[in-house]
C-alpha cells in the first residue's frame, strides 16, 4: 500500500531566505522541521562589516521566532552552540542522522558558491532531496540568458523594456510605455542646492548587543562600527514595511531628482535603503514596485512620473538584470580582469584616513553605517579604485564585506562589471571614470577638500585629474576604439606634449605614494 504521509523532512533556510509568504509556510506540517544556522563558513568568507553580520543574525533569529509562533517546528543553531559544525553541509548531515529525517529540501541559493556547496552536499545524501524557488524575484535565474540567446550585447535597456512589457508595469492599455517614453532620466540627477537639507533617515533601534558579544566570543573578524543596542537597520518584515512606507511618503518625491547627488555628512539623501530588506527577502520587489505605483497615483502632484519611473527601473531593471548576468556568466565572471589591473587597494579604504574629502566622506560613512548610495559606490570609491588600477579581486573583497546589502550575486556584477570594467563591457558600455569635474558637478565634497579640484598638476592638485588621463593613456589599445569614449582620446591626442608628460608624471607620483594621499 502507498502511504500519503509526508516523509519526515528537514528544510534548510539560508540567512537571505526570510520570505514569510513563501508557499512552504502556508501549511503547518508536523513532519516538517526548518533549520536556520549561524555558521563560520558565512561569517568568514569575507571581512564583513559588523552591522552586516548583526543584521543577518538579528533578522534570522527574529524569523525563526516568527515561524515558531506560527507553530512550525524550527531548529536554530547559534554561532557558539556546542554541536555547531560551522558549515551548512556538516550541520545538515548531523541533523539528518540525529533525527532520522527521510527527506531534505532547500530553496535555490542566490550565490553560486552556496549553490555549488549544496549541490555537492545533496550528492552525498542517501535520502531523497528537492530544491524549490525562493518566490522572490520577478525573473528566473536563466530568463536573461534566454532573452539574449545568440546576441553579443546584453543591454540593460533591452531587458528593462522586456520586463516592463512582460509584467505590464508602467504600460498603457495599448502596451506602450506610459507617457510615450521608457526612460525619464534626463529630468533626474541634479546637484543638491546649497540651502537644501535632505530628510533625516528613518532609523530603528534594535537591541543586538547580545549577538555582538557572541561574535566577540567566537573571535569573528569584522570591520566598521556599530551601536549594537540601537541597531539602525530593519531586521523584521514589519520594520521593512515601515521603511518602505517612509520612503514612499518622504523620499520618492525627490528620489530621481537627487539620485546622483552627494554632500558631506548626508549618508542616505532620498535613497530608500531597502536593499538589505530586499536582499534577505523580508519584502519582495513586487510589493516595492506596487507600493511605489500606488503612492504615485495617490499623490501625483507630489510624486512626478520621472521619480517613479527612475525608481521602478532600479528594481525591475537593474536589480533583476544584475542577477541575470550573474547566472549567465558565473563562475568565469569572478576571474575577469579585462584591464589587467594588479595594484593593491590603498590602506585607507579600511579606515577612511585620506585627505581626499570625497573618499574620506564615503569611506567613513560606509564604516559608520555599512551603507553608501549608488553614486558614492560607483563614482567615488569605485572610480578611484579603477583609476588606481586596483586588482578586481581586492575591490570585490572590499565591497563584499563593507555593505550591509552585499551578496555576491548583486555585488560582483556591480563591482567587477559596472564599476571596474573588468568584464570588458558586459554590464556597462564604457568604464565609469571621472576627474574632479564630475565630483564637483554632483557633490559639495570639493569645497573644503585639502586638494584643489581645479589643479591638474603640482602642489595639492586633485589626484583624480591626473589619474584620469593616466588611465586613458594606459588603456588606449583597449579603449580608444570604444565609440562612447573615442572623444576623450581626441582630446588626449591633441593635448600639448609637455602637458601630457606633466600629467603622467603627476599620476605616477600619486600612484607611487598612494597610501599617503
Ligand atoms: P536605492 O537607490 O533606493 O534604489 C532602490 C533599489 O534598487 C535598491 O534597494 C536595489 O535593490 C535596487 N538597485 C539600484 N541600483 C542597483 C544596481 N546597480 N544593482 C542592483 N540593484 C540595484 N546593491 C546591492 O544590493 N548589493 C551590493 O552588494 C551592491 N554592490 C554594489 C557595488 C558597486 C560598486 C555599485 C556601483 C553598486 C552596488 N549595488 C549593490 C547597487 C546599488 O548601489 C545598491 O543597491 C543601492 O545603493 C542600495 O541602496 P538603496 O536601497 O538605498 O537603493
Ligand atoms: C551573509 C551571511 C552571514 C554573514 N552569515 C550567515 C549565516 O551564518 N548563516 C546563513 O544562513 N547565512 C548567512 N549569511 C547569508 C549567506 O551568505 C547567504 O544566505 C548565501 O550567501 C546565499 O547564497
Ligand atoms: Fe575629491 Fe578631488 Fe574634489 Fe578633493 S578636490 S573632493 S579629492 S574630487
Amino acid at each position: 500500500m502507498i502511504s500519503n504521509k509526508t516523509p519526515k523532512t528537514l528544510r534548510l533556510l539560508l540567512g537571505d531566505q526570510l520570505n514569510i509568504n513563501h508557499h512552504w509556510f502556508k501549511t503547518i506540517d508536523s513532519s516538517v522541521t526548518y533549520v536556520l544556522m549561524e555558521v563560520q563558513s558565512e561569517t568568514n568568507y569575507a571581512d564583513h562589516h559588523i552591522q552586516k553580520v548583526l543584521g543577518f543574525f538579528g533578522a534570522m533569529r527574529h524569523f525563526a521566532n516568527q515561524l515558531q509562533q506560527l507553530n512550525h517546528q524550527v531548529i536554530y543553531i547559534k554561532l557558539n552552540d556546542a554541536n555547531n559544525a560551522q558549515r551548512f553541509d556538516a550541520n545538515c548531515a548531523q541533523l539528518i542522522a540525529m533525527h532520522s529525517f527521510e527527506k531534505f529540501e532547500y530553496q535555490l541559493p542566490d550565490e553560486y558558491r552556496v549553490d555549488e556547496h549544496l549541490k555537492q552536499f545533496t550528492q552525498t545524501l542517501t535520502i531523497p532531496f528537492s530544491v524549490v524557488d525562493t518566490e522572490h524575484f520577478y525573473s528566473t535565474r536563466l530568463e536573461l540568458k534566454n532573452l539574449f540567446e545568440g546576441k553579443k550585447m546584453y543591454l540593460m535597456e533591452t531587458f528593462y523594456r522586456y520586463m516592463r512589457k512582460k509584467h505590464h508595469v508602467l504600460m498603457d492599455a495599448d502596451d506602450k510605455p506610459l507617457f510615450g517614453q521608457w526612460n525619464f532620466d534626463h529630468e533626474n540627477r541634479q546637484k543638491l542646492p546649497k540651502a537644501h537639507k535632505p530628510i533625516a533617515p528613518l532609523l530603528f533601534n534594535n537591541n543586538l548587543s547580545d549577538i555582538e558579544q557572541e561574535l566577540k566570543q567566537a573571535g569573528i573578524k569584522t570591520i566598521g562600527r556599530v551601536d549594537s543596542p540601537n541597531f539602525l537597520w530593519p531586521i523584521t518584515r514589519e520594520q521593512s514595511l515601515e521603511l518602505l512606507q517612509f520612503f514612499m511618503q518622504e523620499c520618492l518625491p525627490l528620489f530621481g531628482t537627487f539620485q546622483d547627488a552627494m554632500a558631506p555628512n548626508e549618508w542616505s539623501m532620498y535613497h530608500s535603503r531597502l536593499s538589505f530588506s530586499l536582499n534577505i527577502k523580508l519584502i519582495t520587489p513586487h510589493e516595492v514596485v506596487e507600493k511605489a505605483i500606488a503612492a504615485y497615483h495617490q499623490n501625483p502632484e507630489k510624486i512626478t512620473y520621472n521619480q517613479l519611473e527612475g525608481f521602478v527601473r532600479q528594481i525591475i531593471g537593474w536589480r533583476e538584470y544584475m542577477r541575470g548576468i550573474y547566472w549567465l556568466k558565473m563562475p568565469e565572471y569572478a576571474n575577469l580582469n579585462y584591464l589587467e589591473h594588479t595594484a593593491k587597494l590603498p590602506d585607507w579604504y579600511w579606515t577612511g584616513n585620506t585627505k581626499m574629502n570625497c573618499l574620506k566622506q564615503t569611506i567613513q560613512q560606509s564604516l559608520n553605517y555599512a551603507y553608501a548610495h549608488h553614486i558614492q559606490r560607483l563614482m567615488v570609491t569605485g572610480n578611484f579604485a579603477l583609476l588606481a588600477g586596483v586588482h578586481p579581486n581586492e575591490v570585490d573583497a572590499w565591497y563584499l564585506g563593507i555593505y550591509i546589502d552585499a551578496l555576491e550575486w548583486v555585488e560582483i556584477t556591480n563591482t567587477r562589471g559596472m564599476s571596474q570594467f573588468a568584464d570588458g563591457g558586459i554590464v556597462g558600455t564604457k568604464p565609469y571614470v571621472s576627474s574632479a569635474t564630475y565630483m564637483h558637478k554632483m557633490s559639495s565634497y570639493c569645497t573644503g577638500c585639502y586638494y584643489d579640484k581645479a589643479k591638474k598638476v603640482g602642489h595639492k592638485a586633485c589626484p583624480f585629474n591626473s589619474l584620469y588621463w593616466n588611465f586613458y593613456d594606459r588603456h588606449e589599445a583597449k579603449l580608444a576604439g570604444n565609440p562612447r569614449i573615442g572623444m576623450m582620446y581626441n582630446v588626449w591626442r591633441r593635448m600639448d606634449a609637455n602637458d601630457k608628460a606633466e600629467l603622467l608624471q603627476q599620476a605616477n607620483i600619486y600612484l607611487t605614494n598612494i597610501n599617503d594621499l
